[in-house]
């Protein structure tokens, strides 16, 4: 019998990549988006995330009313099809004008054009019936440590968020933090700093976070720590999970196929804050390896999500009473062995 759980799943159109790197062009040919959406029904997810301009491309060749127009062209169809819009986020990393950083860029123009941007991003979410909003801050820190003020570029990160609060009174920030990639150290690099920088806008109470599972590995922490630590603070108001093998680039590898007993404590921790009860969805931000063929091309997602549910029950069948009696003993090597052999079925 299928497991019973509250979790609703979701990933974006990025997510179905077609493989290039930095080295190297794609290994797959581009699909459109109706093609990805009629993939995600097809495999039973329930709503997709965006970036801003996932959802209305070109944008910055476009008119607010034009946008607009766009935005509930896309609604129709989403509505149509069943799916709902989890999330939409502004792309700050391909335009000229951030070149230097979106909100810390050291020209005012450039500022004004990632807050313009995000303030479009914003329109979007609200007309595709989200209020919540992702911030991953990808050029928003330095090459090189002399390029800009710390201290200013934080007081311009806030007062770029309390222009968009100011926008939307409903929106909602998610910051999700990296620590480095694109740049070499950024400027929130982890849920700390998120929450930290939320206590200086305008309305702390509308700025929250989103963990990357890969984020928190490349910052050197435990993925499920820093889930506890946004639970505690009610903050936790999306997650992407997936793995990362060391510190390299942010490989954005199936979830759990690099360390299973992470994910399954990163899982026990979302269990444990009852993550989702609220509406909040798992989103897999995972990518498939360069090498994966058209045919199986989607397989990394419902990979994902079949480790998801397959370690859900691991963790609904932990022995927690034995767990609690080792621990009141201070016997963490017994501990350990338990959750090893669970973890193989034993
Ligand atoms: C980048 C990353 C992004 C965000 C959305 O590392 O994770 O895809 O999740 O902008
Ligand atoms: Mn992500």
């Amino acid at each position: 019998m299928a497991l019973k759980h509250h979790y609703q799943f979701c990933f974006g159109p990025w997510n179905i990549s077609e493989g290039q790197d930095p080295y190297g062009p794609t290994t797959r040919p581009p699909q459109s988006f109706d093609w990805k959406l009629s993939a995600l029904k097809k495999m039973g997810f329930d709503a997709m995330m965006f970036h801003d301009d996932d959802a209305v491309p070109d944008i910055d060749s476009k008119s607010v009313a034009q946008i607009r127009k766009e935005a509930k062209e896309l609604k129709k169809r989403l509505d149509g099809e069943g799916i709902a819009a989890e999330m939409v986020a502004p792309r700050l990393w391909f335009h000229p004008n951030t070149v230097d950083g979106g909100y810390t860029s050291n020209d005012k123009k450039h500022r004004q054009y990632a807050i313009d941007r995000s303030r479009r991003c914003i329109d979007i979410a609200k007309i595709l019936g989200t209020d919540l909003i992702v911030l991953w801050l990808a050029r928003e820190g330095t090459y090189i440590r002399e390029a800009k003020d710390g201290r200013r570029s934080v007081d311009l990160l806030v007062e770029a968020f309390d222009a968009m609060l100011a926008h939307d009174k409903r929106a909602r920030l998610a910051i999700e933090p990296k620590p480095n990639e694109p740049m070499d150290h950024a400027y929130i690099p982890t849920i700390g700093h998120a929450l930290a920088i939320a206590q200086h806008t305008r309305d702390p109470k509308r700025v929250g976070c989103l963990i990357e599972s890969a984020h928190a590995i490349l910052a050197g922490l435990d993925p499920s720590d820093e889930i506890d630590f946004a639970c505690s603070f009610d903050k936790l108001w999306s997650i992407h999970l997936n793995d990362q093998n060391g510190l390299k680039y942010d490989q954005d590898r199936p979830f759990g196929c690099t360390n299973l007993r992470s994910a399954f404590d990163q899982i026990r921790t979302l269990e444990r804050n009852q993550y989702g009860k609220n509406g909040e969805y798992v989103c897999f931000d995972v990518h498939p390896f360069r090498t994966t063929k058209v045919e199986h091309w989607t397989a990394h997602l419902e990979n994902s999500r079949r480790t998801f549910l397959l370690l859900l029950e691991k963790v609904r069948s932990f022995d927690e009473k034995a767990a609690r009696s080792l621990i009141a003993n201070r016997d963490y090597q017994a501990l350990d062995q338990l959750v090893i052999e669970h973890l193989m079925g034993n």
